[in-house]
């Protein structure tokens, strides 16, 4: 078996490989292997990072990466996985959301090299086949019959499946015969979710190429040793833009991962080598207590995704915290960081007693029990100790006369903030 496959087999990325044979084969020269992504968002999320990475490892391995926009299938929506039928998108979202999507596939592959990936766009050929052509040069392909066996269709009979969804398979195998024939592309990889469409792909690459060397590989969706769904915390989706997702939450996602997940994680979304994973591991068992793993899978991720001196600025934030020293912030690290802590609104320039605050908040149940957390020294006003019953919380004294950081015990926050 080569190298990368039994890597990947021990990363656990491999789903199922279309033929094990032709791929072993294809591996011993230059491939260009490709990912499709249809921009039905306008930023990937961390589930769609095991694809863009392995797309990556691919290059690292020096193949060809080729990144594929589904402008043109975007149009249409991808019935797999999906439970009922998708909202069609307009246009000019589509388009907008794809140059976002480009943007993020060009930042995970390495463009200066000699192996740079190739982006192409469905668009420039799918929309422009004509409906006979369509029906004469590519539907005769497509047994119906087989169509309705695979799993995508089948679990929607049911509840139903329009003609435009149930053909966006063709127009996804269209794609891989139109890059095969052009490109010389022979290799397709997704998430597990894309082997119908994968398998349409190579159906008809066969029935016009008999000679054809191609092959696809699935991988697996990521589980949580849990049983609960990845990538999802209470404040939502975790996206791979800044704007949506900060980098400290990015970090601090990865950097929260339970010990039972850490290590398949850094198999999967690191290209730390095998030795280093290993020791990670090793690390995990004899001492659980330094989260080395945890702390080496956030690091690699953050600066993967944003950059180095994001995933430095998301480590001194986290310091910060931990240190209970905050007033180094800015207000925009301020905002991301207690992003969906509770708040307590308060008129412009309006000055509040610190036990009037901990009982409108309802932080403390009663006057008594607030007194007794000050006198305790466990209330903390933007890092300070209170220690006074009768401090006034001010705007003056707000991280750009907006927030004030209220803080109960160790890790209790909350936001006084200024209207
Ligand atoms: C289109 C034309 C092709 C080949 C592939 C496609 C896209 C494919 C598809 N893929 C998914 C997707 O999700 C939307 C992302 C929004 C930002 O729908 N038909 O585009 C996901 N894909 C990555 C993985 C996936 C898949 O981008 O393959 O399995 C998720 O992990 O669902 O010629």
């Amino acid at each position: 078996m080569s190298k990368f496959i039994e890597d990947l087999k021990w990363r656990g990325l491999i789903y199922t490989i279309s033929d094990m044979e032709k791929m072993e084969q294809l591996l011993k020269g230059q491939i260009k292997v490709y990912l499709g992504v249809d921009p039905t968002a306008d930023s990937m999320h961390i589930g769609h990072l095991v694809q863009a990475i392995l797309l990556r490892r691919f290059q690292e391995y020096g193949h060809i990466p080729v990144s594929l926009m589904g402008t043109g299938t975007g149009r249409i929506g991808d019935p797999s996985g999906k439970k009922a039928e998708r909202i069609l998108l307009d246009y000019e979202t589509i388009d907008y959301n794809a140059k976002k999507i480009e943007e993020q596939m060009r930042h995970i592959l390495v463009n200066d090299v000699d192996n740079a990936p190739l982006f192409l766009d469905n668009a420039a050929w799918g929309v422009n086949i004509s409906m006979f052509e369509f029906l004469r040069d590519y539907g005769k392909y497509f047994n119906i019959n087989t169509m309705l066996a695979k799993d995508i269709v089948a679990n929607r009979l049911e509840t139903g499946i329009s003609f435009t969804e149930f053909s966006y398979s063709i127009l996804q195998a269209i794609d891989w015969l139109v890059m095969y024939e052009e490109h010389g592309v022979n290799m397709q990889i997704g998430g597990s979710d894309q082997w119908g469409n994968f398998t349409a792909g190579l159906d008809l690459i066969r029935k016009k190429n008999p000679e054809a060397m191609c092959v696809g590989l699935v991988s697996p969706l990521v589980t949580k040793a849990d049983g609960t769904k990845f990538g999802k915390t209470e404040t939502g989706t975790i996206w791979l833009d800044p704007l949506k997702t900060s980098p400290y939450e990015f970090y601090q996602f990865f950097l929260n991962t339970a010990d039972a997940d850490v290590i398949n994680y850094l198999k999967i979304f690191t290209l730390l080598p095998k030795e280093d994973i290993i020791s990670l591991e090793d690390s995990l068992v004899k001492e659980p207590h330094l989260r080395l793993a945890q702390k080496t899978l956030a690091k690699e991720l953050t600066s993967l995704i944003h950059s180095p001196a994001e995933y430095e600025r998301a480590l001194q934030i986290s310091k910060a915290l931990f240190s209970g020293d905050i007033k180094s912030l800015t207000i925009e690290e301020i905002n991301n960081t207690f992003k969906g802590v509770n708040e307590l609104n308060i008129a412009s320039n309006k000055e509040i007693n610190v036990i009037d605050f901990l009982v409108d908040s309802t932080i403390c149940k009663s006057k008594r029990e607030a007194r007794e957390f000050v006198n305790n020294n466990s209330i903390t006003i933007n890092g300070d100790i209170i220690n006074d019953v009768n401090t006034l919380i001010k705007q003056e004294e707000a991280f750009n006369q907006e927030v004030n950081i209220v803080r109960k015990g160790k890790k209790k926050y909350f936001k006084v903030v200024y209207q």
